[in-house]
């Protein structure tokens, strides 16, 4: 084993420009076209420039990426599992030429890189998908980004780095590939194992990782992931205050944590393969494979997508060939009869094991439920509770959405009475005509910017959300995909009550309170919801309606117990 690892392709790539260069280059860029780049593509950027990505100097070209999908190898054999491609609109797309130079901005337009494009070319998307997830399953996670939030184009050529993207939280936790070597040559590790990690770490983990070390007899680095993990996931500030926390249970000297800003793709085996090769960039030696590493849990069928120990399977094939040795584990088990932890293999018959799924554990913070000493660490509890409070005191979002006239208004407004009644809670109406005046006036009906007044509201509706609070949402919201993005949106930070007012629109146009249906017959008001424009039957709400069958008053109470059974009020 060599004593400082060589990077994936020998040569440790860093593609940052001196201080005068990336000053010119700055220069020129005013004159380039800009794309900003989304949150993965950021990530993506940092690891190209500072190497973690060696041997890529830019984004795949489109002979690159068809290997890369079809065979796991760049064009010179070196092997390289997953795509790293910069995808755009085709818009942007059809006004880009090939040899041009493009600039690469963060959010707030600071240059980060600039890149001459070589390539422009339409991907397969399904075969994409079939070849690096190995499913075109809309409901994984990676394939659903993929579908849905991937541009149509991808722009392919090597980048200039100008500027390492900003951070500003945990600086000192993140290192360039480089900065870590330097780190390990400093300490004299000449072996290091790494553990991945896109979770808060418990005592199962730390048990976990203390063996491998131990097994190795190597130092431990735990490199958490702090960029784009799977939906859901524990947010990485509240991970790693646990992880800064779990340090102090090893021995001292023997662990260091940095904190590796790589979006994942949860592609399962191939991206176990890729995790390892980017650690060994970060000069490491030996690599820690658990259960489903990289999973992106189970399809609608409850089924998992991968083999639990396919990850492990595929690494065994190639790490002679990467160099870097696989640590496999199996599940870990609490066995009480013993007071340790022990692979789930290695438990004897008769013995009880004990285990709490990550979905147990959200359970369990979100009843405020009791956590058991043998799982976790007190400090890692008090924080996970930090973030994540009982049901009765998150944020939700109750949305009303029916034909003018249904109801709505009304019935949001009984039981926005009836929560302030109850109090301890800070409840906002974003009532649609309330909106419309306050956020939307400039709006009309059109499809296109009722969709930009829906999507308005999701955006309030979910910082309320995120923050705590209860937003109650009352707009026609005609359009299901419209509502359903308010939906992803709101459910980032909390729970999202989608409530169907289904009054039929003969009643809304006999009750007529405003007068519009006349004036929508009459052709005064066009495009007039029911009328003359579409309204979508929601196909899934929490709840429907009927207000030939309720009053208001009965309806809000009915509201009132069904947010009561599911525990978001007390
Ligand atoms: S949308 O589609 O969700 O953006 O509509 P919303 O913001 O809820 O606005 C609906 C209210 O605007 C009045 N109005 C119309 N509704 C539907 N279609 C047309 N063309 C239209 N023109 C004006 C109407 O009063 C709606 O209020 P409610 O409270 O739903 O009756």
């Amino acid at each position: 084993m060599g004593a400082f690892k060589e990077p994936h392709g020998d040569e440790l790539k860093q593609l940052y420009l001196t201080e005068t260069a990336a000053e010119q280059e700055k220069q020129r860029a005013r004159d380039y076209r800009s794309w900003d780049l989304t949150a993965r593509q950021l990530s993506d950027v940092e690891l190209i420039l500072n190497g973690a990505f060696s041997p890529l100097e830019g984004f795949l070209t489109e002979t690159e990426y068809k290997q890369v999908v079809r065979d796991m190898r760049l064009p010179s054999g070196v092997l390289w599992p997953i795509p790293v491609t910069l995808d755009v609109s085709p818009e942007f797309a059809g006004s880009t030429s090939k040899d041009e130079f493009i600039a690469l901005r963060d959010p707030e337009g600071v240059l980060i890189a600039t890149m001459e494009v070589s390539d422009i070319w339409e991907p397969d998307k399904a075969e994409e998908a079939s070849g690096v997830f190995g499913t075109q399953d809309d409901h994984h996670p990676g394939v659903h980004y993929l579908m849905h939030r991937t541009g149509k184009m991808y722009l392919g050529g090597k980048l200039r780095g100008v500027e390492p993207p900003t951070s500003y939280a945990f600086k000192l936790l993140r290192d360039s590939p480089a900065e870590l070597r330097g780190r390990f040559r400093k300490l004299g590790w000449r072996k290091v194992v790494a553990f991945q990690t896109r979770n808060p770490m418990h005592r199962a983990h730390h048990d976990m990782t203390l063996r491998a070390a131990r097994d190795t007899e190597a130092n431990l680095l735990i490199h958490p992931v702090i960029g784009m993990t799977r939906p859901g996931d524990v947010d990485h500030y509240t991970r790693v205050r646990c992880y800064e926390h779990m340090l102090k249970y090893y021995p001292e000297q023997t662990t260091a944590l940095s904190l590796l800003n790589l979006a994942m793709r949860m592609a399962g085996p191939r991206e176990a393969l890729w995790h390892a090769i980017i650690r060994k960039n970060y000069g490491c030696t030996h690599f820690i494979v658990g259960r489903d590493h990289a999973g992106p849990g189970t399809d609608a069928d409850g089924k998992s997508y991968y083999e639990p120990y396919a990850a492990q399977a595929l690494l065994k094939e190639y790490e002679g060939e990467i160099g870097v040795t696989m640590v496999p584990f199996k599940e870990m088990v609490y066995v009480e009869e013993k007071a340790q932890f022990l692979p789930v293999d290695e438990v004897e018959p008769g013995m009880q094991a004990f285990k709490i799924s990550g979905t147990e554990l959200r359970r369990r913070l979100r009843e405020g439920l009791e956590i058991p000493e043998w799982f976790s660490y007190p400090e890692i509890v008090e924080e996970l509770r930090k973030s994540h409070p009982p049901r009765h005191k998150q944020g939700f979002t109750v949305f009303f959405t029916g034909l003018s006239g249904s109801g709505k208004s009304t019935i949001a407004n009984a039981l926005f009475a009836k929560l302030l009644e109850l109090g301890g809670r800070r409840v906002t109406m974003l009532d649609g005509d309330l909106v419309r005046k306050h956020l939307s006036s400039e709006l009309g009906f059109s499809r296109e910017h009722r969709d930009i007044n829906i999507l308005r509201i999701g955006w309030v509706a979910s910082e309320i959300t995120r923050h705590g609070g209860i937003a109650i949402c009352a707009p026609i919201a005609p359009y299901a995909a419209t509502r359903r993005r308010v939906r992803e949106m709101v459910e980032e930070g909390g729970a999202f009550i989608e409530i169907y007012v289904a009054t039929p629109i003969e009643v809304c146009e006999q009750r007529d309170r405003k007068g519009l249906y006349a004036k929508a017959r009459a052709g005064v008001i066009k495009e007039f919801t029911g009328i003359s424009d579409p309204y979508e039957v929601p196909a899934n709400p929490e709840m429907v309606i009927d207000t030939r069958a309720l009053t208001p008053d009965l309806a809000a109470h009915r509201i009132l117990v069904k947010l009561e059974s599911l525990g978001y009020i007390k």
